[in-house]
């Protein structure tokens, strides 16, 4: 009897102390999002052929990176944006870190952003757009997580005027899996 309370209070402390530390991709939680380039504190290697499949189905190439899951996404502070662009049927409101917010917790920091989605659509941001604040990284649209096969992971969204010359909702990447900040 007193093993069994021995064992659950081992149990309980062992949780308290490891909870407050999981890390990204770590938690058997998936990496969504990976910043390569000129990232400042890196947390994986480069490109490794096997496991990097479809970066290297993209033909990427990368020295390091600084991943996140969905819940490091969600853990930073988190913005709303609406548009209606005039292909769409209706106004989207879309949450989702700023692609500031999401670059500084990279560490990167560079002139180019190029937001890579898994189809290989890969749109250029200058460090000036992305100063801007308005691009979201967006997480969830009308209250709804992105769905794979719909626009997730995740989705590069803004209202008009979230970067220079915008043109309508061009440039909004869906599918997003890489940015890459030379
Ligand atoms: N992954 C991905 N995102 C993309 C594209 C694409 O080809 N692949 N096309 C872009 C362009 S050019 C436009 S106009 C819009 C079109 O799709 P939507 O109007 O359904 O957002 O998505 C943008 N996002
Ligand atoms: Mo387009």
């Amino acid at each position: 009897m007193l093993r069994h309370w021995v064992f659950a209070l081992i149990l309980l402390v062992s949780g308290i102390a490891v909870a407050p530390f999981a890390i990204a991709g770590d938690a058997g939680e998936p990496v969504v999002l990976t910043v390569t380039g000129n990232v400042a504190h890196p947390n994986r290697g480069a490109l490794d052929p096997f496991d990097d499949a479809v970066f290297a189905h993209l033909d990427v190439k990368f020295d390091k990176g600084f991943t996140f899951t969905l819940a490091d996404l969600k853990a930073l502070p988190q913005q709303t944006a609406k548009a209606k662009y005039n292909e769409w049927p209706r106004e989207v409101t879309a949450t989702g870190p700023s692609l500031a917010d999401v670059l500084k917790a990279a560490g990167a920091e560079g002139k180019k952003i190029l937001v890579q989605a898994i189809d290989g659509y890969a749109p250029e941001f200058t460090a000036d757009d992305v100063a801007r604040g308005k691009l979201i990284l967006a997480v969830e649209a009308d209250g709804k997580p992105l769905a794979m096969g719909g626009r997730g992971p995740l989705w590069l969204f803004g209202p008009r005027d979230s970067f220079a010359d915008q043109q309508d909702e061009e440039g909004f990447a869906f599918a997003v899996i890489r940015i890459d900040v030379q």
